[in-house]
């Protein structure tokens, strides 16, 4: 009887340590959602972002969006009230930066590269946003990503010449 005891315990201390050591290496990665919606209130798909060691990975699934390149950035509020978006603030931009990837003070968090959308109207993007952490993004008015109408030139202040806001999602955790 006491021998099958003391096996029964080392057994235990088997299984625990493995379970223990995976916890402390691997965390549990930190993912947000957004829905995208037109001004006039439709749906036009969605993005996923992942926090990573080098900044935020975000993937889009868009559809029902105009043929043509345009700007895509981050933003400061999670706020998305149509038609014009004004709600969701300037570009998330905690480091006080320039706009633009060739703009010399450049660039803020929420900037990134332009999204080529195909004469479908329908794409899939992923990019990464290397400044941008959730610890900052997702602060008390949160944070939205927003599609524009023209193409971002990567250097006009303080939003890339990038014309109206023609889609909005606000930033939700989980
Ligand atoms: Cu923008
Ligand atoms: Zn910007």
């Amino acid at each position: 009887m006491h021998r099958i005891t003391i096996l029964f315990a080392s057994a235990t201390a088997l299984l625990a340590a493995p379970r223990a050591f995976a916890q402390a290496a691997a965390p549990a990665a930190a993912t947000a959602t957004a829905s995208l919606s037109d001004a006039a209130g439709k749906p036009v798909g969605s993005a996923k972002l992942t926090q990573t060691a080098h900044g935020i990975l975000i993937a889009v699934d868009l559809h029902d969006l105009k043929p043509g390149t345009h700007a895509i950035h981050l933003h400061e509020t999670g706020k998305c009230e149509g038609p014009a978006f004004k709600s969701a603030g300037g570009h998330y931009n905690p480091a006080h930066k320039q706009h633009g990837f060739i703009t010399a003070e450049g660039a803020h968090a929420g900037d990134l590269p332009n999204l080529e959308v195909p004469a479908s109207g329908s794409v899939k993007a992923e990019f990464i946003a290397g400044d941008a952490t959730f610890d900052t993004l997702l602060d008390a008015d949160g944070g939205a990503i927003v599609i524009h109408a023209k193409t971002d030139d990567y250097k006009s202040q303080p939003a890339g010449d990038a014309g109206d806001r023609v889609a909005c999602g606000v930033i939700q955790k989980g």
